[in-house]
Formats: C-alpha cells, sequence, structure tokens
C-alpha cells in the first residue's frame, strides 16, 4: 500500500510540474473547478482526508485559499505527500490498517480511506489532464504512456 501511495504522489507531482500560473484558470464551464482549483483541490485532500484517521502531519488544510503560482502549489504538493509518506511510514503499521474510524459519518478501515484517497486523485487528475491539453500543456503518462511520450519514444501512437 505505501508502494502504491508513493507511485500516485509521483504521477500526480509529474502533471503539477507543468501547470503553468495561466493555465491555473483554465476551464470546462464558468461553473466547474478551474485547473489551478482542482490542482489545490488534490493538494488538500491529502490533510483534509487523511488527518481524519488520526495521522499526524504537516500540509495545507482544505481552507487554505488557492495560491495564484503554479510552483507554489506543485511544491506544496510535494512537501505534503512527503510529509504523509513519512507520517504513514512512522505512524502505522499493517494492523492499522484494520483500524477503523470515524469518516463523514460512516465507519471507515484506515486502509480503504486510504484506496478512497488514492481513487479520488485519479478522478480528479483525469479532469486536470483534460484541462492541461485545453491549455495547450504537454501531458505526462499516469497508468500508460500519453500521446507526448509515445512520439518520443519514436512510436506511433495508437490510432484513435
Ligand atoms: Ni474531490
Amino acid at each position: 500500500m505505501y508502494v502504491r501511495v508513493k507511485h500516485e504522489s509521483a504521477s500526480t507531482q509529474k502533471l503539477l510540474d507543468v501547470l503553468t500560473d495561466e493555465s491555473l484558470a483554465q476551464e470546462v464551464t464558468p461553473q466547474d473547478r478551474t485547473l489551478g482549483r482542482i490542482a489545490w483541490h488534490i493538494t488538500t485532500s491529502l490533510h483534509e482526508m487523511m488527518s481524519r484517521t488520526g495521522l499526524d502531519f504537516e500540509a495545507p488544510h482544505h481552507d487554505t485559499s488557492l495560491p495564484s503560482s503554479a510552483q507554489v502549489i506543485a511544491d506544496s504538493y510535494r512537501n505534503a505527500s512527503e510529509a504523509l509518506l513519512e507520517a504513514i511510514h512512522k505512524q502505522w503499521t499493517d494492523e492499522s490498517l484494520l483500524e477503523v474510524r470515524e469518516m463523514y459519518g460512516e465507519q471507515w478501515p484506515v486502509g480503504l480511506t486510504l484506496s478512497i484517497l488514492i481513487s479520488h486523485q485519479t478522478h480528479h487528475r483525469g479532469q486536470m489532464t483534460v484541462l492541461m491539453r485545453q491549455a495547450g500543456l504537454p501531458v505526462t503518462g499516469v497508468y500508460g504512456p500519453s500521446r507526448d511520450e509515445w512520439t518520443q519514444m519514436n512510436i506511433e501512437p495508437p490510432a484513435v
């Protein structure tokens, strides 16, 4: 599970590292979250969800206002996920994953919360990659190569 969280953090970081300040305003409709808002939501979700399990680590809280700098968002995510991984390593054992905590009015084992954190991040990362395409940014692969990466490998991307 620890390795999985680490891999997911690295995939998210690769996307956050290519955001530009201008791209943060990219939106799909005016009613929906901008690219910057989604990136910040992913970042603050680490502490918002995991602190409910009792895990103690330093990271931006969910009510922290949206930074206007893409670099600040990327660095905040890097620091938050490093702090999260260190806290898991130091504060939990395999048995901790089976302990049940009150989460959003329900009873969830800690391992389930961790799994939902990952799914939640994957969901929003998918939204980010579409907005990143619309903003003209390069997209990195997550579970396989992106179109850009096929091209870098001198392989014809799969037919659309
Ligand atoms: Ni969400």
